[in-house]
């Protein structure tokens, strides 16, 4: 054999998936090659003898990740073999969302209620299995994700509720605790769920940025939740951390994983952090604080989130979850609605203001009912599937989460902004790590508003901002 290298040719073909970019490699002739003759035609003829004809090698299956293409042509090749490798990333860019939130088991977005351990008073986690929503929906989903992502992605887990025979009340929803108190063999056992859990997304190669501590404790504490829940209080929420939680996650192999508390609504603060960062003992496994943003309306962002970061400096701020759509008196899917997507860049704006450093919405995609959801708690989702017309519609709320996710990389730092007084644009200015300067504008009145931008740096931008407008400005500072 000659293996002859042709160095690297950028065929590129898409699979029927559309998802994978197959790279030419390297080629190899057969054998016995063709001896091409022409008698002026298009093409050629292949000459044999009574000694010699070209030949074709039996056909091997390529390694696995690689392929083989055999290819003939009217300039001359035959049945010519190339071997390439199958990659998994492709160059198509959407808006590089790169935050990814994974209940742990079910949630109210589940069409079943499950958890992984739902074998009663199995203490030592020995049936913990993850069940088929994980190992052939979440988890190919999320490497599929990984794969056509250009930056890397940051993975946090929350879980809604706890098996239900750890639980005061027997059931995975309405008012409900854990069993006993904290440091005792249920409160271990809800730890060791979570070191379980990381454990079997590792088998997956799937690593997590963070874990919440439980998703919205408060839930719990309410009486006839409809719901997947588990309560806690923020005095029990400290203890579990400190005796549980904290030394499970920092004696396991996923010591590195942030572990972040609250996961409920940003009203909570700063009086949960403050009961819960003020022992050391618990303080020191936790890294951020999450916040919802479901009662915003009832708390200003100054006396919460800037209030916990004046006590908390060092605490991170983090927004796990947003949608609209949820509240009772509102309309679940309204597909188009420019307003729905002012709400998100509104809340994004105020969060990055207020020192938060991510913003997660709930659901990536629902149907056009706004569920699946087995409690029918419909909301609204930036794509939403109509399968049935096999379609997906792009809403407003995707180009929102874009303005952002698109153009401020991981790594970014607020600026200082000083807004002219006369003007009711939100704003927010980020530098970039490679130095250029975002600046996100956000009209959502009916009027157009001319605006001048002065960037000390380099000069001034003279601009508008149109009626119901948001604008992303992008430049560089030298
Ligand atoms: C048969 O073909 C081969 C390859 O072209 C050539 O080398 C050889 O001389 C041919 N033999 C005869 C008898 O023509
Ligand atoms: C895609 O993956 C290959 C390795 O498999 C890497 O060399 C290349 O830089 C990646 N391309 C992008 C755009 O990330
Ligand atoms: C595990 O599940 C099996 C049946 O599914 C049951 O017989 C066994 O007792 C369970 N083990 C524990 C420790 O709960
Ligand atoms: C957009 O501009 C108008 C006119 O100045 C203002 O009334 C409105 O509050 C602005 N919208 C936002 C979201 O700031």
């Amino acid at each position: 054999e000659h293996p002859r290298d042709l160095g690297k040719v950028n065929n590129v073909a898409a699979t029927g998936l559309g998802l994978l970019l197959l790279q030419m490699v390297s080629c190899t002739a057969s054998s016995r090659p063709c001896v091409p003759q022409s008698f002026g035609y298009s093409s050629v003829v292949c000459v044999c003898n009574a000694t010699y004809c070209d030949t074709l090698d039996p056909v091997t299956l390529p390694d696995s990740g690689t392929f083989s293409r055999y290819e003939s042509t009217r300039s001359g090749r035959r049945f010519e073999l190339s071997v390439g490798s199958i990659q998994s990333n492709w160059t198509g860019k959407g808006i590089e969302y790169n935050i990814i939130r994974v209940p742990m088991a079910s949630c109210d977005f589940s069409i079943r209620v499950y958890t992984y351990a739902d074998h009663p008073d199995d203490f030592q986690l020995t049936n913990f299995t993850l069940p088929e929503e994980d190992t052939k929906l979440k988890i190919p989903l999320i490497h599929r994700a990984q794969a056509l992502a250009q930056r890397p992605t940051s993975l946090f887990a929350s879980p809604w509720t706890s098996p239900t025979w750890l639980k005061t009340n027997g059931a995975v929803n309405g008012k409900g605790s854990l069993k006993g108190k904290p440091g005792d063999k249920y409160h271990k056992t809800w730890a060791n769920y979570f070191i379980k859990f990381l454990d079997a997304y590792a088998e997956h190669k799937l690593k997590f940025w963070a874990v919440t501590a439980e998703n919205e404790p408060s839930a719990g504490m309410i009486s006839g939740y409809p719901f997947q829940c588990l309560g806690f209080t923020p005095e029990l929420q400290r203890d579990f951390v400190a005796l549980d939680l904290g030394p499970a996650l920092a004696q396991s192999d996923h010591h590195d994983t942030k572990l972040l508390i609250l996961d409920d609504q940003r009203l909570l603060l700063p009086h949960w952090a403050q009961v819960v960062l003020k022992d050391p003992k618990a303080a020191q496994y936790v890294s951020g604080i999450a916040v919802h943003w479901y009662l915003d309306f009832l708390a200003p962002a100054k006396a919460t989130l800037g209030e916990t970061h004046r006590l908390f400096p060092d605490m991170m701020l983090f927004a796990s979850e947003a949608c609209v759509g949820s509240k009772f008196w509102e309309q679940s899917v309204r597909l188009g609605s420019w307003s729905r997507g002012t709400q998100y860049s509104h809340s994004i704006i105020t969060n990055l203001i207020y020192h938060v450093v991510g913003w997660t919405d709930w659901n990536l995609a629902l149907n056009p009912e706004g569920g699946p959801n087995w409690v029918r708690n419909f909301v609204d989702s930036p794509i939403i599937v109509d399968i049935g017309k096999d379609r997906f519609y792009k809403q407003p709320m995707f180009y929102h989460l874009g303005h952002f996710s698109k153009f401020i990389p991981e790594g970014s730092q607020r600026i200082g902004l000083d807004a002219s007084q006369k003007t009711h644009l939100e704003t927010v200015a980020l530098l970039r790590p490679d130095g250029a300067a975002v600046l996100v504008v956000l009209n959502s009145s009916s009027q157009d508003e001319p605006l001048t931008i002065a960037d000390p740096a380099v000069g001034f931008i003279q601009t508008l901002a149109p009626a119901y407008s948001i604008q992303t400005y992008l430049w560089q500072r030298q």
